[in-house]
This record gives structure tokens, C-alpha cells and sequence, in this order.
């Protein structure tokens, strides 16, 4: 081969072993997230705990494994973690019998090392039913029987490590009646009773929620998860109501209620605690700077809401960074709906909450 050839093929193999090496490099970084950014202020979990507030978030199974910035920022915020979907059915048993837990291991494992709290999210739900419960084929009595060994099975595993459980998710329709479900379909409302009373068995110290979509102002869903929290607390099965608060600036209303405090008080006044479980605030994107700051106002309100509700536990935000939400997914067009920035940077949101949960806001 002429030397000049031999040569160019030299410099071309440097070249593109460089290229390639920059290509991992760049794939890491991509897989391995932004690091932490110092926050403003103090931890979130601090200025909850000044007030007796539990401040937690989802958690991203994802971003748990492969992001270091990600977890330096969950244990140094946050006093409590939601799986986001890792003890959801679908996740647990996807085949019936093949259970797999690791995903939910790896959150319980990740809290109970850092003294954080986990709420269990959630036993019994309409959605992310695994199919061969899904497709509706179990004859009514086995699908009970099906739904109680669930929820024994899941919680007798994480007994002691997860203390709240969403035992039922999102029962309610808008209209105010039973939500047509492969639960409510084949057993009625009884399966809602049944669930509490085999979560009630399976672990006596933990505390059971209710969660609910939609509910946070007073009208005909929240009446009649009121109803059902009286029957359910006249037996002992409910300790929790969870007010999931999922608001968008173009929503109607735009942010809190009106009705949310007295709402959430007459929930008070009937016995139970209640929890803000699954907040977030969608934004049209791209976001504009005013956005960001009526955001901010949300965020800060809803803090100073929970305050003024002296049974008002915790506030739970559904996911922490706009890396990882469900909004841009489920609501094309829609995001930043969350505290941080996809770089783990603080916005206008992150400053207004903290300082509205802190003592004297
Ligand atoms: O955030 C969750 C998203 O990753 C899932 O794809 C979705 C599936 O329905 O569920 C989301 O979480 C939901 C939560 O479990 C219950 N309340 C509504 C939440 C947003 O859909």
C-alpha cells in the first residue's frame, strides 16, 4: 500500500476512535443525569417539619437507578417518597404468579437508609391493572379473592418500611357515583370496603388513605368520598384522605380551589387526616416568565392551604423535576409542571414553596 494511503487510514482510525469515545461520554452524561445544583434556602423537609408537614415527591425508578444529581436532591428535599409506578399491579405481577418486586425494593430500600418515609402507592386502582385481571375474564368471586391476596401479600412484605398506603385509588367519578371499573363492575362498591378491611389485617400499624383525583373542591365527587370516608371510619378502615392536586394554569380554576380549606376541614371535622399526594402545576410550553411566577403563586398557596388545616399531614409533589414528570407525556403541549428545571435548577416554584412552608411564610 502507498505510504500516504497507510497514513490516512492512521489519522481516520485516531479520528474515529475519538468520535466514539465522545459519543459514550456524551451517552453517559445523558444516562447519568445533571448534577445537583445547590438549592436556596433550607431543605424542603426542614421547612415542612417546622410546621409538622411531611414534604415528599414521586419517585422515577429510572432516575433512581442511573441519576446521581437526581438522588443527591430526593435524600437532601424530601421527608417522604411515592413510588411513581413501581407497586402498581401491573408492575408487581405483570404475568399472574411472576411477581417482581425489585423496582418497589429499590425505593423502600433507598428511604428506609435515609430515615425517609414511603407511601405505598397504590394496592387497588382502575388503571395499570396487570391484563389478565385487565381483560375482565375472572369470574367475580375469584377477582375478590385475587384483589385481598394482593393486598396482603404486598403489604405484609413492606410491613414496618411503608407506614401510609393508598389502599384505593381514584374510586369516584366526576359525576359523583361509583366509577365504572373491573372492581366496581363485578363486586359494587363492596370492593372498596373489603380492600380496607384486608389492608387493616395484613398490617394493623399501617395508616390507610384514600386517594382521590379531582376531589379537592367541595361538589358531588368530594360529597360522596365523604360519604364513603364516614362508612369506612364508623368500621375503623381509613385513617387518610389524599387529595391528589394535579392543577394546569389553563384548568378551571387555574390553581387551589376555592373551596379546597373548607373542604379538606370537613374531612378534618369527620375524623381522618388529610394528605396532598400527587401535586403538581402543567404549564402550556413553552413556559414564559410570567407562567413560571403565577406557578410559583400556586405552589406557595397550596403550602400555605395545607398550613392553615391543622390535620393537613403532608404534601407530596408528583415528581420534583421537569427531567421526570408524566405531564409532557400524558398532556402533549403541556409541562414544566414541577419545582426544578430539567438541569435540577431551581425555579420561581422552588423559592416560593419553601418559603411558604417555613414558620411566618
Ligand atoms: O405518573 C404516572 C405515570 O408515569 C403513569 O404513566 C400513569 C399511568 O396512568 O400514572 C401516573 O401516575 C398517576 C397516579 O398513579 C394516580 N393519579 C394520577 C397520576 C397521573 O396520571
Amino acid at each position: 500500500m502507498r505510504r500516504w494511503i497507510r497514513r490516512l487510514l492512521v489519522v481516520a482510525g485516531v479520528l474515529f476512535v475519538f468520535v466514539l469515545l465522545g459519543a459514550l461520554a456524551s451517552h453517559r452524561d445523558n444516562l447519568e443525569g445533571p448534577s445537583a445544583k445547590p438549592l436556596p434556602g433550607p431543605t424542603l423537609r426542614a421547612s415542612g417539619k417546622a410546621n409538622d408537614i411531611l414534604i415528599g415527591t414521586a419517585v422515577d425508578d429510572g432516575a433512581l437507578r442511573n441519576e446521581p444529581g437526581y438522588r443527591t436532591d430526593l435524600a437532601a428535599q424530601f421527608s417522604v417518597i411515592t413510588p411513581e409506578n413501581a407497586m402498581k399491579w401491573d408492575a408487581l405481577e405483570p404475568e399472574r404468579g411472576k411477581l417482581q418486586w425489585a423496582a418497589a425494593d429499590r425505593a423502600v430500600d433507598f428511604a428506609s437508609d435515609r430515615r425517609i418515609a414511603v407511601r405505598g402507592h397504590t394496592l387497588v386502582w382502575h388503571s395499570q391493572v396487570p391484563a389478565w385481571i385487565a381483560d375482565g375474564k375472572l369470574p367475580a368471586a375469584e377477582l375478590r379473592q385475587v384483589m385481598l391476596d394482593h393486598i396482603s401479600r404486598t403489604m405484609r412484605r413492606y410491613k414496618g418500611r411503608v407506614k401510609t398506603w393508598d389502599v384505593v385509588n381514584e374510586v369516584i367519578g366526576d359525576d359523583g357515583k361509583l366509577r365504572p371499573s373491573v372492581w366496581s363492575d363485578a363486586l359494587g362498591s363492596t370492593f372498596i370496603f373489603d380492600a380496607f378491611a384486608a389492608a387493616r389485617k395484613a398490617d394493623p400499624d399501617a395508616r390507610l388513605a384514600i386517594n382521590e383525583i379531582g376531589g379537592e373542591s367541595i361538589g358531588p365527587k368530594s360529597d360522596t368520598l365523604l360519604r364513603v370516608v364516614k362508612r369506612l371510619k364508623a368500621r375503623g378502615l381509613v385513617d387518610e384522605v389524599g387529595f391528589q392536586s394535579h392543577f394546569n394554569l389553563d384548568g378551571d380554576p387555574a390553581g387551589v380551589p376555592d373551596t379546597m380549606k373548607a373542604n379538606m376541614e370537613r374531612f378534618a371535622a369527620a375524623g381522618v387526616d388529610v394528605a396532598i399526594t400527587e401535586f403538581d402545576v402543567s404549564l402550556k410550553e413553552p413556559a414564559s416568565d410570567d407562567q413560571l411566577a403565577q406557578q410559583a403563586g400556586v405552589y406557595a398557596e397550596l403550602a400555605t392551604t395545607c398550613r392553615a388545616v391543622p390535620r393537613c399531614r403532608s404534601i407530596t409533589v408528583w415528581g420534583f423535576t421537569d427531567r421526570h414528570s408524566w405531564i409532557p407525556e400524558s398532556s402533549p403541549g403541556y409541562g414544566s409542571a414541577t419545582l426544578l428545571d430539567d438541569e435540577l435548577k431551581p425555579k420561581p416554584a422552588f423559592l416560593a414553596f419553601s418559603r411558604a412552608l417555613r414558620a411566618g411564610g
